[in-house]
């Protein structure tokens, strides 16, 4: 199992059992798993720390809008129990502490290269061996590559006419300074209302002089009604956090809540609106869906949380026109609720501008600000805070080539294909961590990670066990998967909206709903099935059907 280095014309390369590209929540979980099973295992890291999104996304005011204490590995009971959460929603430092200490204290870096950025993977059908290059031409062979690239990790970049004209400094949250921006005395514009935007304008608001807020689309949020948390609640969450945990993998969504089990007009409208106003008060991304069966799939149910909604923006910003500028009419929830602290309540404050861009759609960036149909607006900062290349973007930055040199990004020149979100017909022995065709981004993503990381594991195992060195989805349980996936979706209110879900931000995206609906729960019990059926739908090669050349080099 050790590391061993072969010179192939003259170029060092590094052989391991396992690759996994990216040192986020998944790839330090991937790694710490591996590693315990004895397979010799090194992690890619773009970054120059650990973290992933977490690394990236040091924008003012980023937060989980899971709850802390959810949104946290359960797989080390002695990591549950020396780790404490200072807030309800957890900000970015904290939880980048969080997986630095996570890496240091399961030992991992020994086994991470950070600055290492992926540029290709490629299939050898000979030697059912990945063979993977970075930028900087290192070069390594593995029999398994476990793609930890996250959801979010590849920012849809600004393309706005002028912005090499801009004489100020401008920033993309994905990618913000990791030594922070000052505003102060400054004015500044935010281009973009999802939830990064909602999560820094309020902080940019107390800093900068004047603050401009280019707002397309409004988005529905929730108040976090965040707090700090005292140690004595966390004991008792941790006291109990196995049943917790177990709670929340069965659940939908990945969180520790019972399901509803009432449908919207099947109680009163008083009766409905106290639950609305008890959800609010509690916070939180579910803070209205959490108390339906209907909300997602139901016009007119979806429709009275969205009409409450915009009643409390109403009641938040005082000046009528801006709060009507503010309030979405679009389904709740099918495109990702924001959560918030004290959002709308910034725009009551006198240094804070919204600028509708359906009345005056953006022109251009001009040298000293942004153009609009009905003016300049003079700035010295621009925040883009205009999101990703979601789900797909990760993968199809590398150039990843399968069996008989086939490529990814024309395998899913439609839209994505996977079997489970999981796994790729004709791309042997590659692993996807909550990729398209999985809950992931509908879920919260340590639980769905976890849960992936594990069957990948296992999988790895299992075939080790069996002498298999080519594991691959067939064709037909990809094709089944993917219909299983767009009829659950069909099913919903999912794919109507013009979200990052279907790919609608990116110009020339393929429109195709990405995740998986049926929840948490339901997903687990299929992939669970899937492997008890001795890896039902996926084609395997065993060494004794290897050339000797494999027998060499296989794991
Ligand atoms: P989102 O949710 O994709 O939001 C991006 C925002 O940027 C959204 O309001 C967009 O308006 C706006 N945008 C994008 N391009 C433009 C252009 N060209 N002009 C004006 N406005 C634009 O990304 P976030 O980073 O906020 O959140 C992503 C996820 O990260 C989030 O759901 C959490 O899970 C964490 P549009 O809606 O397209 O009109």
């Amino acid at each position: 199992m050790s590391v061993a280095a072969q010179t192939r014309a003259g170029v060092r390369v590094n052989d391991y059992d396992v690759i996994v590209v990216g040192a986020g929540f998944s790839g330090l979980y991937a790694l710490h798993r591996l590693r315990k099973l004895g397979f010799s295992t090194r992690v890619l890291e773009r970054g120059s720390g650990v973290g992933g999104t977490w690394f990236w996304n040091r924008y003012p005011g980023a937060r989980c809008d899971i709850e802390s204490v959810d949104y946290c590995y359960s797989f080390s009971e002695e990591l549950l129990d020396d780790w404490t959460w200072t807030e309800r929603y957890a900000a970015q430092p904290e939880i980048l502490r969080y997986l630095d200490h996570v890496a240091d204290r399961f030992d991992l870096r020994r086994d991470i290269e950070l600055n290492a950025e992926v540029e290709s993977a490629h299939f050898e059908d000979q030697r059912d061996r990945w063979m993977i290059t970075t930028t900087q031409r290192e070069r390594f062979t593995c029999r398994w590559c476990v793609m930890a690239t996250g959801n979010l990790s590849t920012i849809k970049r600004p393309a706005f006419a002028g912005l090499g004209e801009f004489e100020g400094e401008w920033f993309h949250t994905g990618q913000w300074p990791p030594e922070g921006v000052d505003f102060s005395r400054k004015r500044v514009a935010v281009i973009g209302s999802g939830s990064t935007a909602i999560q820094a304008i309020p902080q940019i608001a107390r800093q900068a002089d004047q603050l401009y807020v280019f707002q397309r689309t409004p988005n529905y949020s929730m108040p976090a009604q965040n707090r700090p948390l005292s140690l004595e609640e966390q004991r008792e969450v941790v006291s109990d956090y196995a049943r917790r945990r177990k709670f929340a993998q069965a659940s939908d969504a990945g969180i520790p809540f019972p399901a509803p089990t009432k449908a919207v007009f099947e109680v009163t409208p008083a009766e409905r609106h106290r639950m609305f106003e008890e959800g609010w008060s509690r916070g939180g991304i579910n803070s209205l869906s959490y108390a339906f069966t209907d909300f997602f799939s139901n016009h007119a149910a979806n429709s009275t949380a969205a009409e409450f909604t915009r009643q409390k923006i109403r009641e938040i910003v005082r000046d009528p026109e801006v709060a009507e500028a503010l309030c979405p009419y679009q389904h709740i929830g099918t495109k990702r609720t924001c959560v918030d602290i004290n959002y709308f309540e910034t725009y009551n404050r006198d240094n804070v501008h919204l600028i509708d861009l359906r009345r005056e759609p953006l022109q251009q960036i001009t040298g000293r600000g942004i153009r609009t149909d009905a003016g300049e607006y003079e700035v010295d900062s621009i925040v883009f805070a205009i999101g990703f290349d979601a789900m797909t973007g990760a993968l199809r930055e590398i150039d990843i080539r399968g069996a008989n040199g086939a490529s990814l990004s024309e395998h899913w020149s439609e839209g994505p294909r996977t079997y489970l979100g999981l796994a790729m017909a004709g791309f042997p022995n590659m692993f996807t961590v909550t990729g398209p065709g999985s809950p992931s981004v509908l879920s919260n993503m340590v639980v769905s990670i976890e849960q992936h990381v594990d069957w990948i594991s296992d999988c790895i195992e299992a075939m080790r066990a069996r002498g298999v060195t080519r594991v691959q989805a067939t064709d037909e349980a990809e094709q089944d998967w993917v219909q299983h996936v767009s009829t659950l979706a069909e099913g919903t209110l999912y794919p109507l909206a013009q979200s990052w879900y279907v790919g609608a931000n990116i110009p020339g995206k393929p429109r195709v709903f990405m995740p998986y609906v049926a929840g948490c729960g339901t997903y687990r019990q299929e992939c669970d099935a899937v492997a008890a059926d001795g890896y039902r739908g996926f084609a395997l090669k065993t060494r004794s059907e290897s050339s000797p050349a494999q027998e060499r080099v296989s794991a």
